[in-house]
């Protein structure tokens, strides 16, 4: 009997990477994101007998709350959760930042996981299933310009440890996904469409790719069942640590 796993998120980037991995190593998935081509894309490149896909933008709790209760049969018994859902809008300092991108990625980022996640933990509880929160380092390591997106991840971080202290005992297993740079569609998101924005950031960088964060996702969730991963935070070789800054002058 294959396991099904539900990603969020899966038009682009880690999700879509994701939806190939757990489909090639036999998993039924299901994959959420709000472009409906995208997803229609995935289901022609893989088909629908493991696959099924719902296109709804995660904000929308009720939209979220029909696609689940429109599940096939065979989709119902969801194994593992991969709350992946999110964006980072602009890298304004705060005093000079747009308000409602603040507000759209504390709903995406914050309270679409926190809803998936409270609608999700009966099934995954009765199944002893996972969830896999995908958080970032800037909810650790603050940098200029991050202030809303980087408080975002330091939430799924902290509510991704909550969890995993409130299920003791389920056999439900909870794992922070901590990703430095990767190359996705993140920057080009983050600029508002700016594709020489997000070359000259990645380029000649050697970013980490979707299908490496695929790959360490497809290993957490296919550990032995008495292990649980608490907290995995990777980044390329080429992204390291810089100090603090000081200002001088008054
Ligand atoms: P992408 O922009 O490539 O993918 C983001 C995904 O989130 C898309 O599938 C998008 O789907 C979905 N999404 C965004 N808003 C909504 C919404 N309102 N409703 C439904 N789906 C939504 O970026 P990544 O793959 O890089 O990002 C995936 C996750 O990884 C994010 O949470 C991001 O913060 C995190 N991350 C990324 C890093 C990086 O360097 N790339 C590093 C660390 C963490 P659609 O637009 O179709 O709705
Ligand atoms: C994305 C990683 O460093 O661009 O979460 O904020 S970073």
């Amino acid at each position: 009997m294959p396991r099904t796993l539900l990603v969020t998120g899966a038009t682009s980037g880690f999700g879509a990477a994701t939806v190939a991995r757990f489909l090639q190593g036999g998993w039924r998935v299901i994959a959420t994101g709000r472009r409906a081509e995208r997803l229609q894309a995935l289901v022609d490149a893989h088909g629908a007998e493991r696959l099924h896909v719902a296109a709804f933008d995660i904000r929308d709790a009720d939209a979220m709350r029909a696609a689940l209760d429109a599940l096939p049969e065979a989709f119902r018994g969801i194994d593992v959760l991969i709350n992946n859902a999110g964006l980072a809008l602009g890298t304004a300092p705060a005093q000079h930042a747009d308000l409602a991108q603040w507000t759209q990625m504390i709903d995406t980022n914050v309270t679409a996981l926190a809803t998936l996640t409270h609608a999700l933990l009966p099934t995954l509880i009765a199944r002893r299933g996972a969830i896999l929160n995908i958080s970032s380092i800037a909810g650790s390591y603050p940098y200029p310009g991050g202030n809303v997106y980087g408080g975002t991840k330091a939430f799924v971080t902290q509510f991704s440890l909550g969890l995993r202290s409130d299920l003791h005992g389920t056999g439900v297993r909870v794992t922070s996904i901590e990703p430095g740079m990767a190359e996705t569609e993140f920057t080009l998101v983050r600029t508002g469409g700016d594709q020489a924005a997000s070359d000259t950031l990645y380029g000649g960088a050697a970013p980490m790719t979707a299908e490496d964060i695929a790959e360490q996702l497809w290993w957490v969730a296919n550990l032995p069942p008495h292990l649980n991963i608490n907290r995995l935070e990777i980044m390329p070789v080429s992204q390291s640590f810089a100090g603090f800054q000081v200002h001088r002058g008054g």
